[in-house]
This record gives C-alpha cells, sequence and structure tokens, in this order.
C-alpha cells in the first residue's frame, strides 16, 4: 500500500505551507514525507519536490503559446489535462515505493474539484497505482469567524467532499493569527453547533438573512444532523498542533497499521556489542 493525502483549498489557503510544515515535522520525528507539487502556476514554495508539474507544463506556456492563448482558468485545466495525458511521466517520477507518504499539492481553483472531471480522474489514477487517499481540505480561519462565511466555507467543503468521494478532513489554517477573541468565537464553530451558528445570523441584519432565514436554517440542520463537515484547527507554530492533524490523516488512511513504515534510516546499536 502507498498513502497520500491530496491538499486541496482555495488560492492563498495556505496549501504550500501546510506541506513543508509537515515534511519538516516528519522528518523530526523520523519519517519520510514527500511533495507533489501539482500547482502548474506555483511561483513560490518552502519544500524540495519529489515531482513537480512545472517540469512537464507550466501554465505560463498555455497563456503564452500563440496557438493556446489561454487565460489562467483554462490553461490551468489544460496543465492537469496534459498531466493526465502523460501518466507514464507522472508514474515514473513517482517511481513504484511501497509503503511511502506522499502530499499532492494542488492548485487552489475550487472549480478542479467542484465540477471538473479531472481530480476525479487523478485520484483514479493514483487508487491504481495503489494510493490510499486522504482529501485535506484546508480553509483560512481568519475567513470562518463569523456565521455567513462559515456556513459558505463549510458549504466549500461539503462540494469538494461529495465530488471527490474521498476520506476527507477540513483543517483551518493560520490560526496562529487569529486573535484571542477570533480564536474563542472560532471555538464555537469547530464543533459545529448549528445553534451557536444560527444565533450568530439571527443577530445579523443583512438582506440575505431577512430573506433566506429558513434556508439558512435548514442548511444548519444537515450539517449538524449527518455530521457532515468538522475541521480541525492547525497552528503552525504549534507542534502539537500539527501532530493533531498528522495522526487524524494517519488513522483515516491507516498508515502504520499493516505496513512497513519508513522512517530514516539510523544506525540500531548492535545488541552484541554492547560492552565490548
Ligand atoms: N502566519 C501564517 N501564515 C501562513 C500560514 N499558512 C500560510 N501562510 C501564509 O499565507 C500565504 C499563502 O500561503 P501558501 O502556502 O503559499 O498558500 P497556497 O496558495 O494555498 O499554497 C503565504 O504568504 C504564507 O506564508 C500559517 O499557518 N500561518
Ligand atoms: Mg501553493
Amino acid at each position: 500500500m502507498r498513502y497520500a493525502q491530496l491538499v486541496t483549498g482555495p488560492a492563498g489557503s495556505g496549501k504550500s505551507t501546510y506541506c513543508s510544515t509537515m515534511v519538516k515535522h516528519a522528518s523530526v520525528v523520523n519519517r519520510i514525507v514527500q511533495v507533489v507539487n501539482l500547482d502548474p502556476a506555483a511561483e513560490h514554495f518552502d519544500y524540495e519536490p519529489l515531482v513537480d508539474i512545472r517540469e512537464l507544463i507550466h501554465l505560463d506556456d498555455t497563456m503564452e503559446d500563440e496557438e493556446l492563448q489561454f487565460g489562467p482558468n483554462g490553461g490551468l485545466v489544460f496543465c492537469i489535462e496534459t498531466l493526465l495525458e502523460n501518466k507514464e511521466w507522472l508514474e515514473e517520477q513517482l517511481g513504484d515505493v511501497d509503503d511511502d507518504y506522499i502530499l499532492f499539492d494542488c492548485p487552489g481553483q475550487i472549480e478542479l474539484y467542484t465540477h471538473l472531471p479531472v481530480m476525479r480522474q487523478l485520484v483514479d489514477l493514483l487508487q491504481r497505482w495503489n494510493f490510499r487517499i486522504c482529501v485535506v481540505f484546508l480553509i483560512d480561519s481568519q475567513f470562518m469567524i463569523d456565521g455567513a462565511k462559515f456556513l459558505s466555507g463549510t458549504m466549500a467543503a461539503l462540494s469538494v467532499m461529495v465530488n471527490l468521494e474521498l476520506s476527507h478532513v477540513n483543517v483551518l489554517t493560520k490560526m496562529d493569527l487569529l486573535s484571542k477573541s477570533a480564536r474563542r468565537q472560532l471555538d464555537d464553530y469547530l464543533d459545529p453547533d448549528p445553534h451557536v451558528l444560527l444565533a450568530d445570523m439571527r443577530n445579523s441584519k443583512s438582506k440575505w438573512h431577512e430573506k433566506y432565514i429558513r434556508l439558512t436554517e435548514a442548511i444548519g440542520e444537515v450539517i449538524e444532523n449527518y455530521s457532515l463537515v468538522r475541521f480541525c484547527p492547525l497552528n503552525i507554530k504549534d507542534e502539537e498542533s500539527i501532530e493533531n492533524i498528522l495522526l487524524t490523516i494517519d488513522n483515516i488512511i491507516q498508515y502504520g497499521e499493516d505496513a512497513d513504515v519508513k522512517v530514516k534510516e539510523f544506525d540500531e546499536p548492535d545488541p552484541n556489542e554492547e560492552g565490548e
């Protein structure tokens, strides 16, 4: 078995930072976690990628090409399609290492996950190559600290879940940037309690609220009744918080349960030599 996290979420939600944070954390506990960059427009990240889609195709190639002349969104879809057409390239780059653990740092355009088939096709491919996959959907916690935003973030997470049909973890990023009071407010939402949420919405005086309060309530109930969406907070300055997220995901993909887990090689002291 091979293990993978598909790291998704809106642009700027912290996907690349999440990947480098996980790599660093894993290396401290002697674990090998590798990252594949799937963002053809990536400008900066802090990890050494195992595979980089930009070596196959860069977003600029599709926008500057005389014939293609794509805009940024069409170009991005074209890049992922090109990757899928070059399966052999990807397969060769990924190698065939049993029990490896790979994070896929994905592009941020939500339509890739919600209504285009490309990411789903990529998932099928990875599963064929024996990967057990967990989708990790990142949302910037600053966009989740009021009722309306929280609901819309939740719906985005839900649509990715429904479309990819995989095990799924939602992570609230950039917790280190929240003020104390914002953090307290967020705590109310972490274990989503629609009553708290709705009370918050009820107090708002927006036009939307007046018109659609029953819809908001219905959505809140669906979220509550089916335990559909939960969020795990991530503070990258707190090792325990990082460890918690990794552990949650490891459990979901059953990493380490039926495997010879990959650890960095170090010299095991030979018991026969002891005391000599
Ligand atoms: N303080 C803080 N900044 C973060 C965190 N995660 C991401 N950022 C910053 O947010 C910006 C976008 O992050 P990036 O990882 O490139 O997002 P991506 O577009 O989803 O890959 C960068 O400037 C990061 O330094 C975090 O947990 N804490
Ligand atoms: Mg990125």
